[in-house]
């Protein structure tokens, strides 16, 4: 636990119970995050957690997000007489400052919610679960289609595109590690789908395209799932903001029906998995269509194909930066991970015409 003293953390939050034990929980990459452990059966156990405040900069508006969305869902939930609404939406722990983080002398902010209780993560995206991944995302989107408060960006400008090639041909002008040779081939092929790439946010100024609240980190481990294997909530919100609905649509299918991992130097291994991409999308426009415009739906293919091609900007702009954003493992490892996207980016792009035809074949 090094110097944290987790004990004096949790005695500035209204917990429940004296605590028996803390230890690390997950493998975020992000936030540090512990299981407060509880002595009796009476009080529950908790999540401590540390926000990142280096990528998350304004914790009092991320924090602010989150209250809104997580009160929305609970009364969505209420409406409809869900069962069980304690394990089906995340709940925070006020501090005695009155909100519901805390900021300690080191500069560190914390925050506590309730951990639910017989619930498992999963790292691994069957046919089976992808449907249930699609429903449950959709139908987190739906319940915040009529949020009574704008949300902020916690990171400005996240998902937006035109940006993410702003950054990159900084990055090429700058050429700051010296690697620009080695990767010209790329950036070329990039430049020629880029404007078709930057399509959403053309559409977004023209008034036809909507930014609705949106999770924009859709990964199956960022779900709860009960021990039979049924979603119960969908958990790290830090990343909630107004996006295009792409962004939980398509991100998730970057990661969950790519056959390998995103850092996969093994090209051969690198595809899109259509099985997976089926499942995934009938399950997402159950919850989803009675919500979405047609333009939206129309758009998925190319939400799919936008992922990869963001993700793939995204890492080659840091490898020629010097790999100043993603951690690394070893010195080309930002080069494995832009070439492991390209190839899921080019590998989609063959799937154009299937794609339409089976979300059409859905409507
Ligand atoms: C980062 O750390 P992780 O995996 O939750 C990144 C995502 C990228 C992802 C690529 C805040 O997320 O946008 O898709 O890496 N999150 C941030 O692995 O930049
Ligand atoms: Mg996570």
């Amino acid at each position: 636990m090094g110097t944290i003293d987790t004990a004096s953390i949790l005695a500035q939050f209204e917990i429940e119970g004296k605590v028996k034990e803390v230890k690390p929980l997950g493998n975020g990459l992000i936030n540090d995050t512990y299981h407060v452990i509880t002595e009796s059966d009476d009080t529950p156990d908790y999540v401590l957690q540390r926000i990142n405040n280096a990528i998350f900069q304004d914790v009092d508006l991320l924090q602010h997000n989150i209250e809104v969305v997580t009160a929305h869902i609970r009364c969505k939930l209420e409406a409809c007489n869900t069962t069980d609404i304690d394990r089906k939406v995340l709940q925070f722990i006020q501090a005695r400052n009155g909100k519901t983080y805390y900021r300690d002398e080191a500069d560190r902010y914390w925050r506590v919610m309730v951990y639910i209780p017989d619930s498992v993560t999963r790292e691994a995206v069957t046919p089976e679960s992808a449907y249930d991944c699609g429903k449950a995302f959709g139908n987190f989107e739906k319940m915040l289609v009529d949020v009574p408060e704008q949300l902020g960006e916690t990171i400005p400008d996240f998902h937006n595109m035109e940006l993410r090639m702003r950054q990159l041909r900084e990055a090429v002008e700058n050429d700051a590690a010296g690697r620009l040779d080695e990767v010209r081939d790329i950036v070329e092929e990039l430049e020629r789908d880029a404007d078709e790439m930057c399509q959403a946010e053309r559409l977004y100024r023209e008034g036809r395209l909507p930014k609705r609240i949106c999770h924009c980190d859709t990964k199956v481990n960022n779900m709860l799932f009960d021990q039979q294997g049924q979603v119960l909530c969908v958990i790290d919100l830090d990343t909630m903001m107004p996006s295009f609905i792409f962004s939980d649509y398509g991100d998730f299918l970057r990661t969950g029906a790519n056959f390998t991992a995103e850092d996969d130097p093994a090209l051969s291994r690198v595809g899109f998995n259509e099985e997976i991409f089926k499942a995934f999308t009938r399950g997402y426009l159950e919850s989803a269509r009675e919500f979405l415009t047609p333009i939206e739906m129309e758009m998925l293919p190319y939400a799919v194909a936008l992922f990869p091609f963001m993700q793939c900007v995204r890492f080659l702009a840091d490898y020629i930066n010097g790999d100043t954003y993603y951690k690394i493992k070893y010195p080309t490892h930002n080069l494995d991970r832009t070439r492991n996207q390209l190839a899921l980016y080019r590998d989609v792009r063959r799937h154009d015409a299937m794609m339409a035809e089976f979300i059409q074949s859905l409507l």
